[in-house]
Order: structure tokens, then sequence, then C-alpha cells
């Protein structure tokens, strides 16, 4: 987190070219590399890409994919992403793995919200007006997917991936 340093709830890591992070000294912002290796971030996967292009209504493609992991007790708070130039185009999220409470307001703080649970496979198309509307993940429920190899991730949870067009087109 900016400022604090405290650690996010979620795990990330990035596809293309560019990145969204976070820390102490800068706060939010994208880059094009790795923080802590310094290598660029894997290429976005084609099947991303096409997935953009049948429901973005953009003329652009994304140049970034932020990865989330959610373990089974990770949250989000409500937030409007806004640290792109290109607020034009629409964030594009999937779901995967167990099912997650996701919450979304109107473009005030603190205003009415409403929610819905997302399983995997979803895809949220946050475009138009919702582009600048608050929103977050209030919970996942635990064991409800078993997508997700729990080798790799203890007690499994949800993997949230959300394409977004950093510069204008
Ligand atoms: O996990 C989700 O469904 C939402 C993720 C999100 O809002 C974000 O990564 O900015
Ligand atoms: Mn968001």
């Amino acid at each position: 987190m900016p400022r604090t340093g405290q650690p996010l709830s979620v795990t990330m890591t990035n596809f293309g070219s560019l990145g969204w992070v976070t820390d102490k000294r800068d706060g939010y912002r994208y880059e094009p590399t790795h923080p802590e290796t310094g290598s660029p971030w894997p290429e976005m996967p084609a099947l991303l890409t096409e997935l953009w292009q049948e429901v973005a209504d953009y003329p652009a493609l994304p140049e970034a994919c932020l990865v989330n992991w959610y373990a089974p007790d990770s949250r989000m708070g409500m937030h409007v992403d806004w640290d792109e130039e290109a607020t034009d185009a629409a964030v594009v999220s999937i779901s995967l793995g167990d099912k997650a409470r996701f919450r979304l307001g109107g473009q005030r703080r603190g205003g009415k919200t409403g929610s819905m649970v997302l399983s995997s496979g979803d895809v949220v198309v946050l475009g138009d007006e919702a582009r600048s509307c608050y929103h977050g993940v209030d919970r996942i429920y635990p064991g409800t997917s078993t997508l997700l190899p729990p080798e790799a991730f203890p007690g499994g949870g949800r993997i949230n991936l959300t394409m977004r067009r950093v510069k204008r087109a």
C-alpha cells in the first residue's frame, strides 16, 4: 500500500507490456518490468486479447492484465481503477476458481451498493458509467471450485484477471 507499506490482501502479478504495481514509496502505477526481478512481464496470452476484442468495444488492445490471487481469506476494498489514462476503455475482468461476492456501488464512495456472486468463468465488463463506479470483493467462498491446484494455491481460492487499456488509443 502507498505510504503505509502494508501488504495488499491479494497476491499479484501481470501479463503484458505494462503491469500495475504499488509500493510504499511510489504508490499505484504501471511499470514495464517486475519491480523485484527487473524482467518484462510475460506476454499477454492470445486467448485474453481475443476475449478483449469480443467484449471491450475499444479500438486498441489492452497493454496490461493484472493477475490477482485471492487466498480463501482475501478481500479487496471498494475502489475505482483510475491509474489509467484511457478511462474511456472498459476494464474487463475474468473470474477463475472459487466463487466471490463482488460489490458494485456508484461514482461516490460510501453510496448505495449492490452485490453479486461471481463464479469461475464469469466475465465482467466495467465500461461506460460503470468504469468510474466503486467496486470491490467482500469475500471468497472457499471450496466452491477445484480449478486451482492446491500445491500451487494453498487452500484454493480465486484468480481474477483484469485487462486494462492504459494509454489513450
Ligand atoms: O476481483 C475482482 O473481481 C475485482 C478486481 C478489481 O477490481 C481490480 O483488480 O481492480
Ligand atoms: Mn478494480
